[in-house]
């Protein structure tokens, strides 16, 4: 029972508490200055933490996030929180494992007790009496901040110790981090509110418990896994780290799966291989692993040095973020066309490798990034991933002048024009790609244009595959696809691997070619949106390239399934003179298809409308008013459903007439057809 007159004071507190928040939060008219309200507001908390008896459900202590705190407040740690020495390379593993070994004068292996290295913040749980009373950051080992009403936010920190066996006073050591998937979800939910994004899910973790407002990093999605014990270690019954972990888990606290014992520096560097495998697929950032000798009664024989164990040490893998410079942002053309804007910077060791480059994506992250040339940045490199720039670090930039003022760079902007070939580079309203209209006549672009032009379903050249390409482009024989009508037997014959023979047979080939189709031309173009079966509707539909040529947007989405994307890029492509040129130069070299009469394009009066034909017709031919139906903008069903809107019958309509009967769709014969696609629906 508590003593006399606490119970009424946790009573006035609370009240008073809840007053000051209504006034705070409702009225928005604070009544008390903010540290005034926290010393109720910790005074509450303490007398709870006392006397748990006095906790009621309904306490403003227990609301997810408490109200904001002016400032943290320092912590004592009972026990110092202990940096790590590392190691980097085998053979200062190996040393480590000598001088464990030396200071326990043995030769035998030792067993380390071998875990992953959190990559988030250390921080210390104090319980009492089983009860979570207070947490702090590590700070500077011996002094930390308290975050209490943060850390009671993570439901991985339990407020109340499950199971048995822990000391009155015991300090939790271990790490807050936040997992890799649930970083991705912040930060696109940062992305969507317009509010900063952060760097790595370590930065994320930092910003989130050190919110002076709780309730803030109640919203974010925490974890905490445990590793140690500060105060109280000695009173926990466990004569190995192992076992302390198990009594750590067993009291309620998430540890890492991935420990093991393991036995002698041999143990050491296999745990370290298998860990940095494992890496890309854990759920967390680590980075590296920590090794412990195992019994604790030999961790404090060996003691400390300065402040660090002499019994740990942490294994780093490479860093794979590191700050740099950056000297100038380029832009790159990929073979599609699509420019990626390129950081050049100065030389930076990270992820093992000397970086000098790195991707900014595209132009909308360089400006969400804000990233300048002459910034700061943070450039990752992990694993086999393209370097990237993650962040640019904004208090770094150079400004005008040395009291703050304009910076020196403007933002980026992307360049008009293609830097290979000096065509206009565009980019769509909501598109993140921006991308160069040279086409068949941009360098980047060159041989992938000339792929798509001789593959089999496009000019069909037989013998010029991609290899071929490539040499005929780095010889500078072909720059267009116009070029390879003027190659020669000699020319061929002289590269390598090529005989006399197959150069004679590809130039037949490429010969053979000149006779093709409007369809299969218009395909080889390669025109953005415009495959196979696009192609041989603007064929069927224009009859001819030089109608397709100046045919504006109105008249392209005339086409069946062309809308206004496919026309766009279409007309861009046909707009760009040198595409024209390239055309030109291809009808030079003697390319030709037969011509046909363009289809009227007719009045769209069927748009929307499905019809099924069956039977015979007395005068169309069932290709002609398939044709005619979608020249009027609609669509030609194989089969009758509750869908349908006309099925037109002729003589020995079968199986779909007597659907349309007993669905009671409209059925019409060729007179009404011919009617509807003259006059359109009357409806
Ligand atoms: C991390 N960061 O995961 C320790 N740590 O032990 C692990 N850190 C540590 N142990 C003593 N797993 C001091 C720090």
């Amino acid at each position: 029972m508590p003593p006399q007159g606490v119970v009424e004071r946790a009573a006035w507190l609370r009240g008073e508490i809840e007053r000051h928040n209504h006034a705070y939060y409702v009225l928005d008219a604070p009544t008390i200055p903010d540290a005034e309200y926290d010393k109720l507001f910790r005074e509450l908390q303490d007398l709870e933490q006392q006397y748990p008896d006095l906790l009621t459900a309904d306490s403003p202590t227990q609301r997810v996030g408490a109200p904001p705190l002016k400032e943290f407040q320092p912590h004592a740690h009972g026990v110092p929180m202990l940096s790590l020495n590392n190691a980097f390379a085998p053979e200062e593993v190996e040393a480590f494992d000598k001088r464990v070994r030396d200071g326990l004068e043995t030769i035998a292996a030792i067993d380390y007790a071998v875990e992953p290295k959190f990559d988030g913040l250390a921080i210390s749980l104090t319980y009492e009496n089983g009860i979570f009373l207070r947490g702090a950051t590590r700070g500077d080992g011996v002094t930390g901040e308290e975050v209490t009403p943060n850390l009671r936010t993570l439901r991985d920190i339990p407020l109340r110790l499950q199971g048995e066996g822990w000391p009155k006073r015991i300090e939790i050591r271990g790490e807050v981090l936040m997992f890799k998937a649930d970083f991705a979800e912040l930060n696109a939910r940062q992305r969507e509110r317009g509010e900063k994004e952060f760097a790595n899910p370590r930065n994320a973790a930092a910003g989130s418990l050190r919110q002076l407002d709780s309730r803030i990093t109640a919203g974010r999605p925490l974890s905490f896994f445990a590793y140690g014990v500060g105060l109280g270690s000695d009173a926990v019954a466990a004569t190995t780290h192992a076992e302390l972990m198990d009594r750590l888990a067993a009291w309620g606290f998430p540890v890492a799966a991935e420990r093991r014992v393991v036995q002698g520096a041999r143990g050491l560097l296999s745990y370290f291989n298998e860990i940095g495998e494992k890496r890309p697929e854990l759920p967390y950032d680590i980075d590296g692993v920590v090794y412990k000798v195992n019994r604790l009664d030999w961790q404090a024989a060996l003691g400390f040095v300065s402040r660090a164990p002499r019994f740990a040490i942490a294994h780093k893998f490479p860093a794979e973020e590191a700050l740099t410079e950056v000297l100038g942002i380029d832009v790159q053309v990929g073979r599609t066309g699509a420019i990626t804007p390129v950081a050049r910077l100065k030389p930076v060791f990270v992820g093992g490798v000397t970086v000098t480059n790195a991707t900014l994506h595209n132009a909308d992250e360089v400006r969400r990034k804000d990233v300048r040339v002459g910034d700061t940045v943070i450039v990752r490199r992990a694993g086999d991933v393209i370097p990237e720039v993650v962040a640019s670090v904004p208090e770094k930039r150079p400004m005008r002048d040395l009291f703050g003022g304009e910076p020196l760079q403007s933002p980026f902007e992307l360049p008009g024009n293609c830097p290979e070939c000096g065509s206009r580079i565009v980019k769509g309203e909501d598109e993140a790609i921006a991308r160069c209209t040279g086409g068949l006549y941009c360098p980047a672009q060159r041989k992938q244009a000339l792929w798509h032009f001789a593959a089999r379903r496009a000019m069909d050249i037989e013998g010029l595959g991609d290899k071929l390409v490539d040499q005929l482009v780095e010889a500078g024989l072909v720059h267009t696809p116009a070029d390879l009508y003027a190659l020669t037997v000699e020319q061929l014959a002289g590269l390598e691997r090529m005989g006399e023979k197959s150069a004679r047979n590809l130039v037949d080939a490429i010969a053979a070619s000149r006779q093709t189709t409007l369809a299969r031309f218009i395909f080889a173009l390669g025109i953005r949106n415009v495959g196979e079966a696009t192609a041989r509707d603007l064929a069927k539909h224009f009859g001819s390239l030089d109608a397709l040529l100046v045919a504006d947007s109105d008249a392209l989405q005339a086409v069946p399934d062309v809308g206004p994307i496919v026309a766009a890029s279409i007309a861009a492509f046909f707009g760009e003179a040198h595409n024209r040129e390239v055309i030109e130069g291809l009808r030079r070299a003697g390319v030709q298809w037969p011509e046909g009469k363009p289809e009227p394009a007719g009045p769209q009066l069927l748009v929307g409308k499905t019809l099924v034909l069956t039977g015979t017709l007395p005068t169309l031919k069932r290709d002609e008013a398939k044709a005619r139906i979608e020249a009027a903008g609609g669509k030609v069903a194989g089969s009758v459903s509750k869908k349908t809107d006309y099925v037109v019958a002729g003589e020995e309509a079968g199986s779909k007439l007597e659907k349309a009967l007993e669905l009671g769709i409209p059925v019409i014969d060729e007179a009404a057809l011919l009617s509807l696609l003259e006059q359109g629906v009357q409806e």
